[in-house]
């Protein structure tokens, strides 16, 4: 079996005004979707961010992929550093963490080529990763404090405006309706501290047995922080990425009992090493958009595990095929002891055949395969292809993107 060709569509879905510590989405995201054929006619899928420098990557490596044997990855990560020398970071500067280029184009294509392996072997993409140590994966619902959507913009909005505990609130019983999650995290760094944790305490009294997270992004200083820590003692799971960069999450961590997790000061594997000398963090947030695919995601697992720390896992806007890859992640990671973070719930439309996925209890029972276990349905491709040149957005900006709601918006991380 060898690579003969290799598609990547970019496509927008509409979002909604979610709010973070650097600004609010824009009102449609981007994602890429890799169709890689190979020679014996079966079809491996892939979903990776869509935004410019990530679609620019996955254009100049398409080409490059001929040839290709899907079980060899080394060569797949030689061609990929190949076609982008010095081809830098993924996001806008506005972002709180990069990722390099390389490592996400990698892992879009590394997917692809587990799910060819898989649908050549006739099993599910989890074997393939060592095993399912669990068949239902758990999520919990992410909460984020969101304006109401701008009149004109594309798609439907959500609850309106969130943006007070009481409302909080209303959301998270909402969303715990709607898909029965048993934990909750709340995208903090939006409010002011006080009234964040005016509002953990509300979704504590209202939910006494939900897991609660928050993760301000950065948007806290250590004495801000430590101030929260004491307030919310006892009523979180863990603390994620509260203060800005290694240095101060290590100051923190020497400062309290509860466990900080981290999707920014931790995204390459040295900087677990790092972590570990500096006792900066308990629990890393996997991802394999950027972690090198499903089998470096489950690297990462196997590494906290040597180190003794947690693993949950980060997510971005995502549809179908990215869920799949990480029930599969999820399913064949033994550490992986938390609920997993999704964004699905905030978007209405999918890409994969069926339509959307249903959580049940909270929880979605990984594919059986084979491979992912999902299959493409074009026509909604073509659509949402169609609202990619339609909306000409080729980037994402929080920031930017604030200034269309609060004019003299000034992003500071940390702010409080
Ligand atoms: O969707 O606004 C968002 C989140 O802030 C996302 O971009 C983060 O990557 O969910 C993520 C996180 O846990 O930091
Ligand atoms: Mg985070």
């Amino acid at each position: 079996m060898k690579v003969a060709n290799v598609k990547i569509t970019p496509i927008a879905i509409p979002d909604v005004p979610l709010v973070n510590t650097k600004g609010v989405h824009p009102h449609v995201f981007l994602r890429a979707i890799i169709e890689v054929e190979t020679d014996t006619g079966l079809v491996g899928l892939g979903e990776a961010y869509g935004a410019k420098r990530t679609l620019t990557g996955l254009q100049k490596v398409a080409p490059t992929l001929d040839g290709l044997d899907p079980y060899n990855l080394r060569d797949l990560r030689a061609r990929v550093e190949q076609a982008l020398p010095g081809s830098g970071g993924v996001n806008a500067p506005t972002a709180l963490a990069d990722h390099k280029v390389i490592d996400v184009v990698y892992s879009a294509f590394e997917i692809a080529c587990l799910d060819l392996r898989g649908k050549e072997v006739d099993r599910p993409l989890y074997d393939l990763l060592g095993g399912a140590v669990r068949k239902d994966i758990p999520f919990g619902g992410y909460l984020f404090y969101k304006f109401a959507k701008l009149p004109g913009a594309v798609g439907p909005d959500i609850f309106g405006e969130v943006m007070t505990p009481d409302a909080m609130v209303e959301e998270a019983r909402e969303l715990i309706g709607a898909h029965g999650y048993k934990s909750l995290k709340l995208k903090g760094g939006v409010l002011h501290p006080d009234e964040e944790v005016e509002t953990m305490l509300k979704l504590r009294e209202a939910f006494p047995d939900h897991g609660l997270r928050i993760d301000p992004m950065g948007a806290w200083t250590v004495p801000t922080a430590k101030k929260v820590v004491d307030q919310l003692d006892g009523v979180l799971e863990y603390l994620e990425d509260p203060c800005r960069g290694m240095d101060a999450m290590a100051e923190l961590s020497a400062l309290i009992d509860m466990p900080l997790a981290t999707n920014l000061v931790v995204v390459e594997f040295e900087e677990v090493i790092e972590a570990v000398k500096k006792d900066a963090v308990q629990i890393i947030l996997s991802d394999h958009h950027y972690w090198r695919g499903a089998t470096g995601a489950i690297h990462l697992g196997e590494m906290c595990r040597a180190a003794g720390l947690g693993v949950s896992m980060h997510s971005n806007s995502h549809l179908g095929i990215s869920l799949a890859a990480m029930c599969h992640v999820a399913a064949a990671t033994p550490n992986l002891t938390y609920d997993c973070d999704t964004h699905y719930p905030w978007y209405t439309k999918e890409i994969i055949k069926g339509g959307r996925v249903t959580f049940k209890d909270g929880m979605l029972r990984v594919p059986e395969g084979p491979g992912l276990g999902v299959e493409l349905d074009h026509e909604a491709v073509a659509e949402l292809h169609t609202l990619y040149k339609e909306q000409m957005v080729v980037d994402r900006d929080d920031t930017d993107e604030m200034l269309k709601y609060i004019p003299d918006y000034v992003r500071k991380v940390p702010r409080w």
